[in-house]
């Protein structure tokens, strides 16, 4: 079947958008692939090596914020999915500036672009996180983030992305566009990048270095393969309903210390290998998700997430990976390494 949709896919050379190229071009033969990504420190070619000769994937390298690129891409789309941003919460608190440029003055410049699309606006999917929501309680494990909830942002990384949410919001309420917000909780798998918890303490361990743990260890977050992410970004794009937003969790809430535990013992190392350091300023304690509206209206479920082989199986890759972290470790990461903990001390 010869492709009849092509989708401008932003950020896809990142952990979440390369994976999504991945699940797309091997299931997906129906959509043609424009990848717009401004390889920042975490975007990687090396994500995609193998699926970029593919004649349905082409790639573009830019910025969100460059506007004629964007028009002229946004013009030569059927759909956006929109998933380019800075990522890292600890980043956002050594300096949001950047945050702000990318995901909130980005959007804006890949919505009007889409308002102003040759032959019409299209549908645009916005990637966000559960992170918009806030924090819930240890003590009320009956809580969990549904979509009609506010915005409780309160790092400046999930401030920037709940900017992203508004303006999605008001472009559709004020010119009637179709568009379409996700909200995911923390993702994992292939290709992440190893400043986020799981490949940093996997990677450590492998360097024979103790794994950072925040605080008293006991914050809270529910666990979503990527491609589970991915293919519900995909039912979104297809079935979802002008305007309205759609949680993706995988109802599978760990607590940092029984992630840690778990990596330590897939990898056959003790608990002396954790290091206690201080907490992360604003540190949200806990995210759980209500997914039902997703199952609901789009049938969608999570189908590779179940712990702990999920966990060990993504554990296995980075061991069997090994030129692909060193390579990602080295250079500009040391520094920022050095920085991050150096204000962290050992607690
Ligand atoms: P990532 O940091 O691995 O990738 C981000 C990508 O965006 C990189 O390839 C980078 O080069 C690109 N990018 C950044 N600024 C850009 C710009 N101005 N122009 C063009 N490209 C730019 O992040 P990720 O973990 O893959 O997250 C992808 C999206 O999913 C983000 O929007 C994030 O907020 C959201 N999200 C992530 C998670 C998670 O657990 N990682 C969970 C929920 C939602
Ligand atoms: O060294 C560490 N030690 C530690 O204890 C790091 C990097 C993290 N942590 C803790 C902090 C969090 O409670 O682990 C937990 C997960 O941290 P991150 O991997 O930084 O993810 P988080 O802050 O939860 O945000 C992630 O999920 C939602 C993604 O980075 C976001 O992009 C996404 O929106």
């Amino acid at each position: 079947m010869p492709p009849t949709k092509t989708i401008l896919l932003t950020g896809g050379a990142g952990f979440i958008g390369s994976n999504f190229v991945r699940l797309a071009l091997r299931t997906r033969p129906d959509l043609r692939l424009i990848n717009l990504d401004a390889l920042t420190y975490s975007g990687n070619l090396e994500n995609l090596a193998g699926v970029d000769t593919d004649a349905r994937y082409s790639f573009h390298h830019g910025d969100i914020n460059d506007a004629p690129l964007v028009q002229r891409l946004v013009n030569e789309a059927d759909a956006v999915v929109h998933m380019a941003a800075e990522s890292h919460v600890d980043r956002s608190i050594m300096d949001s500036r950047p945050f702000f440029q990318a995901n909130v003055m980005g959007t804006q410049c890949l919505l009007d672009a889409v308002r102003r699309r040759k032959g019409g606006p299209v549908r645009f999917v916005y990637v966000s996180t559960d992170e918009v929501y806030g924090s819930l309680p240890l003590n009320r494990p009956e809580l969990k983030f549904h979509e009609g909830l506010p915005l409780v942002a309160n790092s400046p990384y999930a401030a920037s992305k709940a900017a992203g949410d508004l303006l999605c919001r008001a472009y559709h309420e004020t010119f009637h566009m179709d568009i379409v917000t996700t909200r995911c909780s923390n993702n994992f798998g292939p290709f992440q990048f190893p400043e986020k918890v799981i490949p940093l303490f996997v990677t450590n361990l492998l360097e024979n270095k103790k794994v950072p743990l925040y605080g008293d260890g006991l914050n809270v977050r529910d666990w979503l393969h990527v491609e589970d992410h991915c293919e519900a970004v995909l039912a979104v794009l297809d079935r979802g309903r002008p305007g309205e937003v759609y949680n993706i969790g995988g109802d599978n809430e760990r607590s940092n210390l029984e992630l840690t535990r778990s990596i330590l013992s897939a990898m056959g190392k003790g608990e002396e290998m954790i290091q206690p350091v201080a907490d992360r300023p604003g540190h949200d304690r806990r995210y759980a998700i209500d997914a039902s509206k997703i199952a609901r209206e789009l049938g969608w479920k999570p189908t590779r997430s179940s712990w702990p082989a999920a966990l060990e199986s993504t554990v296995r890759w980075y061991v069997d990976n090994d030129s692909w972290w060193r390579r990602v470790k080295s250079g500009a990461y040391r520094e920022y390494y050095a920085r991050q903990y150096a204000s962290r001390a050992a607690v």
